[in-house]
């Protein structure tokens, strides 16, 4: 048997009870088949394979808080540290009720390559809890958010381990999380990325996945011919980086005609109006209903159903596994051109091949939704030098990034003779830096 195979069959294995885990591996892991069979022996010998597919190390505790009423409730709380054979661990926190290891597992493991894939120097880690944030007061935010730092800062540190935002994790969160470490630690360190402007944070971060996420689409674009003027697009989410996607796609000439939540979807045959989506979405927290009472020529459809739009390029921009065949097979009969991730691995393993055998154009989130943890790797630039970039010199900083990302992952896929193949480049240019790396450092 193979050595990729080996290894696929014992993650599968020992992950049983982890599907998301063991879809993100198998993706990884058979898209650089070439590159193990070619060095097959001196991966062998180190144990290569098996010591990447095994977090360094996952920490799990218990978060009590309070509830206005009184009501004391109990939460998971996790950070997986992957692997810091190239930097810190760096990657988000995610609060959302479906959190549990085999999600933060997933995602730990795509941020190792992902954060490759930028040229900064950061390693991999994820973390996250079970909260729900929708609904809940700001005090009980604030209440869940020191309940969790006071067990998370022991194993954090500018150095170590620097956390981030993800879904549910957004200004509010990181503020007052930062708060917290703090007050316990008495130090003013770069821990965390994603902060206020006023305390640290950098200009570009809010923006920085969606508007990145544009920058790659532009790049692989270009190399293919085809441009973002005119194009009409799907958007799924409308969180941070669906937001920010849109008024990038809009700034480079394309009409959004969609966005969508956890409740329904919209569809805005002019255009969606980003003015009324921030209103709605970051200062009101309210659900889609709310853009449609405010843009009266909008649909709202409940349910999901973004991808039954007609578009030349679809964006998913909200969660894991949220575009299945099915909806690669509308995409497909409606005429779209290319796929896009925003979220991370929000499109299914049969779809993607789907839509790669069908001729789109498709880029796997961990090279396009790059520009987040890159912009973070910036932050904690500008917080080691003490100083604050501009805009300008940060935004044009994420787009060398984000179009350096989409030339070497075309380039690594041509290089291998599946050109065209992003998902492949994309793999194997992250994963070689990561062997290199950690075949230098020796068994551990
Ligand atoms: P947000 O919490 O800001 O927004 C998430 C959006 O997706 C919301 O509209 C949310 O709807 C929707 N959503 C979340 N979970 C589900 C679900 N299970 N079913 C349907 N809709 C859902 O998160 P982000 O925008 O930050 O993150 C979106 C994706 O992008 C995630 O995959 C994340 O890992 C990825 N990502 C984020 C980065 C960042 O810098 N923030 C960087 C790189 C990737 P609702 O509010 O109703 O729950
Ligand atoms: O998935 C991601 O890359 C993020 N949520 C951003 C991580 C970060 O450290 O900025």
């Amino acid at each position: 048997m193979s050595y990729v195979d080996e290894v696929l069959e014992s993650v599968k294995k020992k992950n049983a009870a982890e599907p998301e885990f063991i879809q993100a591996v198998t993706e990884v892991l058979e898209s650089i088949r070439v590159v193990v069979d070619e060095n097959e022996e001196k991966y062998r010998k180190a144990a290569l394979l098996e010591r990447l597919v095994e977090p360094d190390r996952i920490i799990t505790f218990r978060v009590p808080w309070t509830d206005d009423n009184g009501n004391v409730h109990v939460q998971r709380g996790y950070r997986v540290q992957f692997n810091n054979a190239i930097g810190p661990y760096k990657g988000g926190l995610r609060f959302h009720p479906s959190v549990y290891q085999g999600i933060l597992k997933f995602l730990g493991f795509e941020q190792v390559f992902k954060n490759a894939l930028t040229t900064l120097p950061i390693g991999g880690g994820k973390g996250g809890s079970d909260f729900d944030p929708h609904g809940k007061s700001d005090a009980e935010v604030m209440r869940f958010c020191q309940s969790f730092m006071t067990e998370l800062y022991k194993y954090i540190g500018a150095d170590v381990d620097v956390p981030a935002g993800d879904i549910g994790v957004g200004g509010r969160e990181i503020g007052y999380l930062y708060g917290q470490y703090k007050r316990i630690t008495t130090a003013y360190e770069s821990i965390l990325t994603g902060k206020g402007l006023t305390f640290g944070g950098s200009l570009i971060r809010t923006q920085a996945t969606g508007y990145g996420l544009m920058y790659c689409t532009e790049e692989i674009l270009k190399l293919n011919g085809k441009n973002m003027k005119d194009a009409v697009c799907a958007v799924s989410g409308a969180g941070n980086v669906a937001i920010y996607a849109i008024e990038k796609a809009q700034q480079l000439g394309a009409k959004v005609v969609t966005c969508s939540d956890s409740s329904g979807w919209i569809y805005d045959p002019d255009g969606i109006d980003v003015a009324v989506l921030k209103d709605v979405k970051e200062v009101k927290r309210a659900r889609l209903t709310e853009y449609k009472a405010q843009r009266p020529n909008a649909e709202y459809h409940e349910g999901k159903g973004v991808w039954s739009v007609k578009c030349d390029y679809a964006f998913p921009c909200a969660t894991q596994n949220e575009l299945n065949l099915d909806d690669a097979k509308a995409l497909v009969a409606n005429g779209c051109q290319g796929v896009f991730e925003g979220a991370n691995m929000p499109t299914t393993l049969e779809a993607t091949k789907y839509l790669q055998e069908s001729g789109l154009l498709f880029t796997p989130g961990k090279a396009s939704n790059a520009g987040g943890v890159a912009t973070s790797a910036l932050e904690m630039s500008q917080n080691s030098e003490r100083l604050s970039w501009t805009a300008e010199e940060v935004d044009s900083r994420l787009k060398s990034i984000m179009y350096g990302i989409a030339d070497t992952m075309a380039a690594s896929a041509e290089k291998y003779g599946m050109k065209g193949n992003y998902v492949a480049g994309a793999n194997i240019a992250g994963f070689e830096k990561v062997a290199e790396a950690m075949l230098a450092q020796g068994i551990y």
